[in-house]
């Protein structure tokens, strides 16, 4: 390749680095996208491709966040000045005796010029810098020896893979920060792996030091890291005098800080300590106290330290939020929909000025895992407006009275049978009326796609329900207009307008009224399934799962879940007086006979592409023969109907091994249909 060529395509790669570094550090720092994310991916992907075609990759080019082949282990990183730590103050009298010493050491009486920062609650890590260019990153370890984290660090977003190139960077500069995770992230990290019945982090902090351990950093990519850069280690060739000179370099360089403010004597430090203590509770992210440091560099010298801490800091400790209590008793609390939680009944316990009584125990996995038992003393810890949870258990203090606690068999609410799915951790109840699901359940039954009740939105379920006036599916069709009279969201004309919703409801067909009934795993499809399957509703009361995974099509943890509602003597008795109240059921999609169920009958199709006639009538056709049209192929597809520029859901047929067929292989297959039942 030519020389001129070499430099056009560096250029190239060069400008889109920079253009897609900058948006990052729009993205993650200052928290402003200047771009849309379909943009950014789009330049993501053109740099990818020239990196692949030219087969090199420029230092700061934003692909190193991702991608590295998984390590063996982590290498030990030694820090070329040792990561102190940080001396402890529990009181403003003990801050006040810290302003004591400094001012004896330095045998003068003026006021000194500090600093005070959040101490935020995460891992601190040291990220080496050499000539602008981010050569290692590195966990504090024993503050003498650290792991090599560098490729996990890379995938921090907001973490900057080179300085500016607008100004000269030093020749060696190690920042060091704490890596922290939004409590909200934490949240959602714990709420997706207790739906994996995965392990769960006891607190944002743990979520932190586990992401960042990870010896394959495509996972400490997918959890949302943060960091604040706090401080620097060894350093050549950048003339700071100050603390606060320091972290104006940092900030001017990318990097994001704390919210740092110089105070001039204790008093002013205390000050702003309380204020920073007020913040605590409405931050999105955890911190542990203030950390408070004299600004000018001279005098940190001048001080200098003791074995494992500097002489020239020290961190104000707020209230732990944890406390030790005991478990008085474990219950189980059924969910908006269904699913069976334990809670602990805790002995109360003021924890961070609050008083904690209870703390969920997430799921039962969670539960055996601790091996948490009533009359247990635990470790309760609460984060931020987090429900407080039990992350301990304190065996040593075990009398030997502690009792394990058990999967209710019914649901302590409603009495009803309660089910766990194979491959999940939660149980749920499986009761139609069970009164901690009903609000839920009868949105859905009145939703356009079930019993089509116009004016059963959820406010108004909300309302009904709040005021005793629909406790069961039934007591919909007792709503009368005297009921609704005088209600708050019911004038006249809408309380008419319900009552005549309610009573076109009545007549429906069995695929609606099933999908209405809002069991688990059975959607639009599944009723559809099960209506051309069952003649009338009585012939699933009961049901078998047999006949049930017979059915093709009818996976089997819907057909263990149409069972298990069907077996439920509570569910039988509240359909009976459903239909009591008047309901019609008709089912036009039985079939008897799969014979005249049309040709296209059990399969499932996927139609991709541009078509002769409009995607919609095609998909018609399909249904009208028995098919079934689905918007996306998976290992449950039939049939690929692929027109021009089929795009992702072609290759993904190919990958599956899926059949391809054409608009007019699909005609020619229901042309050979003798007449359907439609
Ligand atoms: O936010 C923090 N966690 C934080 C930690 C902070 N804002 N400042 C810190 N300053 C220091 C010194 C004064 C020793 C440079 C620190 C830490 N150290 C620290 N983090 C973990 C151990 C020590």
């Amino acid at each position: 390749m030519g020389n001129k060529k070499t430099k056009k395509i560096t250029d190239e790669m060069g400008n889109l680095i920079k253009q897609l570094n900058e948006h990052n550090y729009r993205y993650h720092v200052l928290d402003s996208p200047a771009i849309p994310d379909e943009e950014y991916d789009r330049l993501f992907r053109k740099l990818k491709e020239l990196e692949e075609a030219h087969g090199h990759v420029m230092t700061d080019s934003p692909t190193l966040r991702v991608g590295a082949p998984p390590l063996d282990k982590f290498d030990k990183v030694i820090h070329r000045k040792p990561m102190l730590s940080l001396d402890n103050a529990f009181s403003y009298d003990e801050l006040r005796d810290f302003d004591i010493r400094i001012k004896r050491l330095l045998k003068s009486d003026s006021e000194i010029m500090y600093t005070v920062e959040p101490k935020y609650d995460g891992l601190a890590v040291e990220i080496s810098y050499e000539n602008g260019v981010l050569v290692r990153a590195s966990t504090r370890g024993d503050g003498n020896t650290g792991e090599d984290v560098t490729l996990n660090v890379k995938t921090i977003m907001s973490v900057p893979l080179a300085l500016p190139d607008d100004k000269r960077p030093p020749r060696w500069i190690d920042i060091r920060g704490e890596i922290f995770m939004l409590i909200a992230d934490f949240e959602e990290l714990n709420r997706r792996r207790n739906e994996l019945g995965e392990a769960l982090f006891a607190n944002p902090r743990n979520a932190s030091a586990g992401s960042i351990r990870q010896l394959d950093s495509s996972i400490t990519a997918s959890r949302k890291l943060n960091i604040s850069f706090y401080g620097a280690g060894h350093v050549e060739g950048l003339p700071v005098g100050t603390h606060l000179e320091l972290m104006e370099w940092l900030r001017s360089n990318r990097f994001t800080t704390p919210d740092i403010k110089a105070a001039k004597g204790i008093e002013e430090v205390i000050r702003v300590v309380g204020s920073i203590e007020k913040e605590r509770e409405s931050l999105p992210f955890e911190i542990d106290g203030a950390v408070v440091k004299v600004n000018d560099i001279a005098i940190q010298n001048i001080l200098g330290e003791k074995t494992r801490e500097p002489r020239w800091a020290i961190a104000y400790k707020f209230a732990a939020h944890q406390g030790i209590t005991r478990i008085n008793d474990i219950i189980a609390s059924v969910g908006r929909i269904g699913t069976i939680t334990p809670i602990a009944i805790l002995e109360p316990v003021k924890i961070g000025g609050v008083t904690v009584s209870r703390s969920t125990l997430h799921n039962w996995d969670e539960l055996d895992r601790k091996d948490i038992r009533i009359g247990d003393k635990v470790v309760v810890e609460r984060a931020g407006d987090v429900i407080p949870h039990v992350i301990e258990v304190l065996t040593d203090e075990r009398t030997g009275k502690e009792r394990k606690f058990k999967v209710p068999k019914a649901c302590p609410v409603c009495g009803s049978h309660v089910e766990q799915e194979e491959g999940e951790v939660a149980f749920r109840c499986v009761g139609l009326n069970c009164p901690a699901q009903v609000r839920e359940k009868i949105r859905h039954f009145s939703s356009r796609a079930a019993m089509d009740i116009e004016g059963m939105g959820e406010k108004n379920v909300e309302l009904l329900s709040e005021r005793g006036l629909i406790r069961s599916f039934s007591d919909i069709y007792i709503l009368d207009k005297e009921a609704l009279s005088g209600l708050p969201r019911f004038a006249d004309r809408s309380a008419d307008n319900l009552i005549k919703a309610i009573e076109k409801s009545k007549r429906t067909t069995l695929a609606r009224f099933l999908f209405a009934l809002g069991i688990r795993h059975v959607g639009e499809f599944g009723s559809k399934l099960l209506a051309r399957n069952f003649r009338e509703l009585k012939d699933l009361y009961n049901v078998d799962i047999e006949p049930l995974v017979s059915i093709k099509q009818l996976g089997e943890k819907t057909a263990a879940a149409v069972s298990g509602f069907f077996a439920e003597k509570r569910n039988i008795e509240a359909l009976n007086s459903l239909v009591a109240m008047g309901i019609k059921i008709s089912n036009p999609d039985f079939r008897d006979n799969e014979d005249e169920a049309g040709t296209l009958s059990g399969l499932t199709f996927v139609v991709t592409g541009s078509m002769p006639e409009p995607r919609n009538r095609i998909e018609k056709l399909i249904e009208e023969h028995g098919g079934h049209a689905s918007s996306s192929v998976s290992g449950r597809t039939d049939y690929v109907v692929a027109g021009e520029n089929p795009g992702s859901k072609l290759n993904k047929a190919r990958e599956l091994g899926i059949a391809v067929i054409s608009y007019d292989e699909l005609v020619k297959m229901v042309e050979e249909d003798q007449g359907t039942l439609f």
